[in-house]
């Protein structure tokens, strides 16, 4: 058989000019290049956007839109250089797609030949509106997929992508076409007609393959240091993922769409040699836990929290925990987070209306449940983070009200205030595009932290909307210093009374 030179790209990061923009190595794209090295391809990942850190353009000022990453020139030499068979794009935000249209046509201009992919979050997701789109005229969905329009994207993938992009690749590198088997697999057959393939079954968790770590410049994600939790115990992060998969359907998500119902959990042996070879090999400090909802599986968390208490490093979970399971042992539960080093958990509360949670974002949870989650949560000797999101579509101007008081009364340490982001493939999405409900001149291509796309009860437009959020961001973060010193530089260090930037790091 024969092997192909393959070049993973993840593309520039669009994001706010004074806002903190996060960059980390990608774990879907680590993992796919985990597994087409051990079917025998020459490998290369580049990351656009962290290649180009310092390089930013302003794209639009009134948006405050930037574009961080390499010019075309630099991007156009990568490829050259490596002269790939198949470059692969990875799209995880919808707002990547610009950049990934345009590595696309990079690449044909290198060279015609290239066979270029696109996958990810983003790319799963449009795949399943384009299917609503089909079977509902009123739905207002483009009935075309768009990455497949671009002459420049021969192939696109949807769903979990180790194993079907060594089928993709071997049958472009041994022109095979035997496209029909592959997977996930969507590739333009006419006009606006696509052959789409069944997505992969889900993957064992246990057989993928370790992140392939050694092929991505880590020195350079510790040098910059914005990790997903920004305000973390060091630079030196390692992001790890037990899980996938979510019991849940809360309507704003794609997690259960794109990985399923039932929650597959890595053995902690699995787990703990990925954690053990890789803290020792990249000098690591700290471990960043990206489960969707690490706490879904008691039994498994208290095996790895055993486990990593014997690593001794600090730990967190910057996504949202869910707030009630297991309540009749969570304080042990906490407890066991605490023992195993995690010095931080984050609570995803959502909202501070029970009508919200109920029945615009079905993400059934009591309200009552969420103080006494803070309080075990702080008193297990944890920092308490909480998410919360504002701007549903339908929640009035109150609500939103509501939730900011809900929050502030609660007694964590720290506060993520959102914007309500519509995300293909999700019921939420699927209303908003249905009722037309965009803020004038705004699209998914605006998506970035805290940007406002669709319009909310009680304000004029996105920008009156985004200062908001951001002056409530503020607000709320400055509670702690007010309310308990000591904790408020456990957090942000002892130095942080005198920093102007501890509010944006939250
Ligand atoms: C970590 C994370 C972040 C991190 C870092 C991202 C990174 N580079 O690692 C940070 C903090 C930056 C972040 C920020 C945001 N995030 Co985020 N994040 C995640 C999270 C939790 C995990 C990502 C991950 O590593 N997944 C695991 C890997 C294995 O999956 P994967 O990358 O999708 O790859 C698999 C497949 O997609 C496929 N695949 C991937 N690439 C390719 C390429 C090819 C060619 C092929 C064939 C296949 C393929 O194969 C892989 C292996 O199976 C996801 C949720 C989730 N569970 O995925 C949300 C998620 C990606 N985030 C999301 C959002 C909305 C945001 C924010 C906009 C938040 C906000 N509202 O403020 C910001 C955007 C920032 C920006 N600049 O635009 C959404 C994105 C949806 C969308 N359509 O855009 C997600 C999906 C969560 C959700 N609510 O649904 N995020
Ligand atoms: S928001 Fe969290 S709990 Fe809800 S479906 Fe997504 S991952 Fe699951």
């Amino acid at each position: 058989m024969k092997k192909a030179r393959v070049l993973l790209m993840t593309p520039n990061l669009k994001g706010m000019d004074d806002g903190v923009n996060r960059i980390q190595p990608s774990l879907g794209v680590m993992l796919i290049a985990g597994m087409l090295e051990q079917h025998g391809h020459i490998v290369k990942i580049h990351d656009t956007a962290l290649e180009g850190w310092d390089h930013r353009i302003i794209v639009d000022k009134k948006k405050k839109k930037v574009m961080i990453g390499q010019s075309d020139e630099q991007i156009k030499k990568v490829i050259s250089d490596f002269s790939p068979d198949v470059l692969a794009v990875s799209v995880l935000f919808s707002n990547f797609l610009n950049s990934a249209h345009n590595i696309a046509k990079l690449a044909k201009e290198v060279n015609s030949n290239i066979k270029v992919i696109l996958g990810g979050n983003h790319i799963s997701n449009a795949a399943i509106d384009y299917q609503f789109a089909v079977n509902d005229p009123r739905s207002n969905l483009p009935d075309y997929i768009e990455d497949l329009e671009n002459p420049c994207i021969d192939f696109a993938m949807a769903g979990e992508g180790e194993k079907p992009i060594t089928q993709l690749v071997d049958c472009i590198i041994n022109k095979t076409d035997n496209y029909s088997n592959v997977p996930g697999l969507i590739k333009k057959i006419g006009h606006k007609k696509y052959l789409i393939n069944q997505k992969s079954e889900k993957h064992d968790v246990n057989l993928l393959p370790r992140p392939a770590r050694h092929l991505v410049n880590m020195e350079s994600y510790f040098k910059i240091g914005a990790f997903q939790s920004a305000k973390a115990r060091s630079n030196r992060v390692l992001s790890v993922m037990c899980s996938r998969g979510c019991p849940e359907k809360c309507t704003f998500c794609t997690t259960p769409q794109m990985w399923g119902s039932s929650v597959r959990w890595r053995t902690t042996e699995n787990i703990m040699t990925e954690i053990k070879e890789d803290v020792e090999q990249f000098n690591i400090g700290e471990i960043q836990f990206l489960d969707d909802t690490l706490t879904v599986n008691k039994k498994n968390l208290y095996a790895l929290c055993k486990e990593l208490e014997k690593v001794g490093l600090p730990w967190c979970t910057p996504n949202g925990t869910k707030v009630n399971y297991h309540l009749r042992t969570q304080q042990e539960m906490y407890q066991a987070m605490a023992d195993g080093g995690c010095y931080q958990i984050t609570l995803a509360c959502e909202s501070g209306n029970q009508r919200v949670l109920d029945h615009l974002i079905n993400k059934r949870l009591d309200l009552n449940t969420v103080y006494p989650a803070i309080e075990r949560a702080k008193k297990a000797g944890m920092l308490v983070h909480t998410f919360w999101i504002l701007g549903y579509p339908g929640e009035t101007y109150e609500e939103i009200q509501n939730t900011i008081k809900f929050a502030m009364n609660s007694g964590a340490d720290s506060f993520g205030f959102a914007i309500l982001n519509p995300l293909p493939g999700t019921p939420i999405y699927r209303q908003v595009m249905k009722e037309k409900l965009w803020w004038n001149g705004r699209t998914m291509d605006d998506m970035m932290l805290r940007s406002s796309l669709i319009k909310v009860d009680g304000f004029n437009g996105p920008e009156e909307f985004e200062k908001f959020v951001n002056e409530t961001n503020m607000k709320a973060n400055l509670l702690l210093k007010e309310r308990d010193i000591d904790r408020f530089k456990y957090k942000y260090g002892q130095n942080s009374e005198e920093s102007h930037h501890f509010q944006r790091q939250t």
